[in-house]
């Protein structure tokens, strides 16, 4: 199901011919108006929104809530998140071909994929349409949204923040918001743990600073590939190659040895001193509080290239659900297989949208061993971002992790409070606003498994009571003549509960 909308523009196009994309042609305000309006319009599963008057900047329209549902997220990535999952799962699996036959097929299909994941530098591109220098450098002419009453000031929400690490040349792309501080001088919010600020550390230790370039639209997935909690060593591009079926165009960076992809609409390029710091913040954020003023990195512009008619992408986070829980629930989905190839007893995991993807993980196991649930948690403790999960909840593999009215029934049924909740020490997310200091606290394993008897749970666990087959079947067959309307499926056949009706 490839879309074939590989830039802004051509994005919005398809959004409106899916009638996903609501123009709208009143005046508002940059500053708190949009984001009050694409609340609204969010929490109701609305569609994507293309604000064409923008009270500050006339000639540049706003596009916000481009991922706000499952089927925007599937036609931004050009395909539906669980066959990309497929896809990668397939690649994982592929085993090397024993015949010269078998090694000719397995090449052919391969190599589609593997041209896909270079980049290609061309010389040109939309980006480079316009190219402001010097004194003509301006961020007020981008509508950057004020979103929150008690922000520190205008925050630009869907930037893809280019680095290359200065020891290696790896790039890397990660999303850290920017608030505008001036013209020419903004705010880098890359939190301790992420890529960006390591790339400033190893900078800081050769005494040098660090170029990047902070770009704004492009193919939909690019946006997704910076959020993609991705290994380090991983190029997000690459991985844009993939789910677009095709390289990613990069041209040069006008002032900074910085490529970038050729077709967004906006690339500021500028730098930063690692030594140098200011008070970034306040911000209302994804877990719905506002982050406090903290001491943050300094980008200074250098030059901001640009398409000719730009369009401006935003987003905006606040108390859940927001556009950020479609993106949350792709990366889930996505990297599913990629967790396994790590954490193999994994069967299924749910990040529930209120608890911000990092305060809750819950997941189902299939238990191999006495004490299995407590190696699949410092498993996940241990891997990437999910070092961040504030809660894991372990159950076993018949539970259906998704169905909230399950998780409740099993995991307060089977928890023994003082024997399975494990609490450990760690680095926590910089948005934990309930840890004892920023970035460092405690997390919170519960082994909601059965408990065997090799786990020193010598009563008996009891069955889920559930009706067998043969009298469900019979049920099914007399159940026309009992008078009782539409034939009502078996509640208790497979042990799975319903949810209670209101
Ligand atoms: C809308 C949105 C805004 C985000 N803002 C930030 C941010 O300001 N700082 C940050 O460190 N991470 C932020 N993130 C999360 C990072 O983009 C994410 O952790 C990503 O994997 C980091 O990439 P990296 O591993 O290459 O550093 C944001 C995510 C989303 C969806
Ligand atoms: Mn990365």
């Amino acid at each position: 199901m490839t879309s074939q909308a590989h830039d802004l523009p051509s994005f919005l196009s398809l959004l409106e011919r899916q009638k996903q994309l609501k123009r709208i042609s009143h005046p508002v305000s940059a500053h708190l108006e949009i984001s009050e309006i694409a609340d609204r319009v969010i929490k109701q599963a609305g569609p994507a929104l293309l604000f064409n008057r923008v009270l500050e900047t006339p000639d540049v329209p706003v596009a916000i809530g481009l991922y706000g549902s499952h089927q925007r997220m599937s036609l931004a990535l050009h395909d539906s998140p669980q066959n990309i999952a497929a896809r990668i799962d397939g690649l994982i699996k592929t085993q090397p071909p024993e015949s010269w036959m078998g090694k000719i097929q397995t090449g052919m299909k391969l190599l589609p994929t593997v041209r896909s994941l270079n980049t290609r530098s061309v010389k040109d591109g939309p980006c480079k349409e316009v190219i402001c220098k010097g004194d003509d450098i301006d961020l007020s002419q981008l509508p950057v949204l004020t979103c929150w009453p008690q922000d520190g000031g205008p925050f630009i929400t869907l930037p893809m923040v280019f680095t290359h690490n200065p020891n290696t040349g790896r790039r890397n792309v990660g999303m850290y918001r920017v608030q505008i501080y001036d013209k020419r001088t903004t705010g880098m919010h890359w939190q301790i743990h992420k890529v960006g600020a390591q790339h400033s550390r190893e900078a800081q230790e050769k005494g040098q600073s660090i170029e990047a370039a902070i770009c704004l639209g492009g193919d939909p997935c690019l946006p997704f590939c910076a959020i993609a909690p991705l290994p380090e060593e991983i190029d997000e591009m690459m991985f844009a190659g993939f789910l677009r079926g095709k390289p990613v165009e990069t041209v040069k960076c006008e002032t900074i040895d910085v490529h970038v992809p050729a077709d967004c609409e906006y690339v500021i390029e500028g730098t930063i001193d690692p030594n140098e710091s200011r008070a970034e913040g306040p911000f209302g954020d994804h877990t719905g509080y506002y982050t406090p003023v903290e001491p943050y990195p300094v980008f200074h512009v250098k030059c901001i290239t640009q398409r000719k008619k730009p369009i401006y992408p935003a987003t905006i986070v606040g108390i859940p659900p927001m556009e950020d829980a479609y993106l949350g629930g792709a990366v889930g989905t996505i990297f599913m297989p990629l967790i396994q190839t790590q954490v193999p007893e994994l069967v299924d995991m749910n990040l529930p949208v209120e608890a911000c993807f990092h305060n809750l993980a819950i997941v189902s196991i299939k238990k191999r061993y006495p004490n299995h649930a407590y190696k699949a948690m410092h498993a996940l403790w241990g891997l990437g971002q999910l070092m961040f999960s504030k809660v894991i909840i372990v159950v076993d593999d018949d539970v259906d992790v998704h169905n909230m009215s399950e998780v409740i029934w099993r995991v307060t049924n089977n928890i023994d409070p003082m024997r399975d909740v494990q609490i450990v020490k760690g680095p926590v997310d910089s948005l934990n606003h309930a840890a004892p200091q920023p970035g460092f606290g405690s997390k919170m394993g519960i082994d909601a498994t059965r408990k065997w008897p090799s786990e020193g749970h010598t009563r008996e666990w009891p069955d889920v009571v559930k009706m067998n087959r043969e009298t469900a079947q019979k049920v099914d067959a007399m159940w026309s003549h009992l008078g009782l309307g539409d034939l009502v499926p078996s509640p208790s056949i497979d042990g799975h509960i319903v949810a209670p009706q209101p």
